[in-house]
């Protein structure tokens, strides 16, 4: 069995030891789990000009850390390269791509691949090479890669070098709602998408979607009653959300089969995505042309042909409505 093959022996574009004995995607625990603090006692001070953060824009997850870097106003502070969408068997790569927004060169160290990334980092790993990352300058390494520790930090311990300190995403009187909506929107949304998608057996791909529109029709419920998922305020628990909600329609429907509904079927949601997406600042980091190229060109066991559907039409501002 090669590394490209699945339990069953289908081909799954590498994510063979995520993929359990009945056929259902599991996803690999993060890596590199230090964190940077605003007072340095965790070793890796924050500071400006002295971490780099590698992502894709196609990724649910890197986009949360692009985004609340945006959102705090660290561009100044926290350098950005983004990688090329299109991945094969060499993982995320350094390389001028064709798509509207390419991947960039390594500014840093004129890698070739993020693999080289982890290698530094450490020379034994060989997990899967995952965005986003936060690399060090200082050390030469890979503080963390798994963002929802690095959305934590960026919210929170460099606000000595943020144009918008006062922007907080994990306000202490939030924290446990926000715990508690984060660990059923995780696993029955963020990763159920990709459950649905990667499941390599017919009951493993219906539970998961399954459970995955039940968590869509209860946040359906939840959105008539407040703007947000706590109240009034946004916080990372939307953010965490809508990363999954802004591709559903372009990529998630079709590639990974969630077909159920659309998101633009259900009206509070899709108000709410829209609302979202029309707060300052979030559409420039949103690029649906890379986003669908990404995903329909590097899973060739789901979409062997690698052509890329040109819909679906979507006005994101169109006015929402939630005020
Ligand atoms: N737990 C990680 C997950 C990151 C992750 O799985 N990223 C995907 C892209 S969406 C990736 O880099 N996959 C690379 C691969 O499968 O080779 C996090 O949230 O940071």
């Amino acid at each position: 069995m090669t590394d490209e093959m699945a339990g069953d022996g289908r081909d799954v574009g590498g994510w063979t030891k995520e993929i359990g004995t009945t056929g259902d995607f599991r996803r690999q625990d993060s890596a590199f789990r230090d964190r940077v603090t605003a007072d340095g006692s965790s070793g890796f001070p924050a500071a400006a000009g002295r971490y780099h953060l590698y992502v894709s824009l196609a990724c649910p997850w890197a986009s949360r850390a692009l985004l609340v870097r945006r959102l705090k106003g660290l561009e100044d502070a926290i350098g950005l390269t983004v990688v090329d969408p299109y991945r094969d068997d060499q993982g995320w790569a350094f390389r001028p791509g064709t798509v509207s927004r390419p991947g960039e060169s390594d500014p840093l160290h004129g890698w070739s691949f993020l693999s080289e990334a982890y290698l530094a980092s450490d020379p034994a790993f060989d997990g899967r090479v995952t965005v986003p990352v936060l690399w060090d300058t200082v050390t030469g390494r890979i503080v963390n890669n798994e963002s929802s520790e690095v959305i934590r930090m960026l919210n929170a311990e460099f606000d000595a070098f943020a144009t918008n300190p006062d922007v907080d995403l994990y306000p202490e009187d939030l924290r446990a709602e926000i715990d508690a909506l984060n660990d059923r929107i995780y696993p029955e949304i963020n990763n159920g998408v990709y459950r649905s998608g990667f499941a390599t057996s017919q009951d493993a791909y219906e539970d998961a979607v399954t459970t995955l529109f039940d968590a869509l029709e209860w946040l359906e419920a939840l959105l008539a009653e407040r703007r947000y998922l706590t109240g009034d305020r946004i916080t990372e628990a939307d953010w965490r959300l809508f990363m999954t909600l802004v591709r559903f329609d372009p990529v998630y429907v079709g590639h990974f089969k969630c077909n159920v509904k659309r998101i633009v079927d259900l009206p509070n949601l899709w108000a709410y995505t829209r609302d979202l997406y029309q707060q300052p600042g979030v559409a420039d980091t949103v690029d649906l042309e890379h986003i669908k190229v990404h995903y329909y060109t590097t899973h060739p066991s789901i979409n062997p042909t690698r052509v890329v559907p040109v819909g679906p039409q979507i006005d994101w501002d169109e006015p929402h409505g939630r005020g």
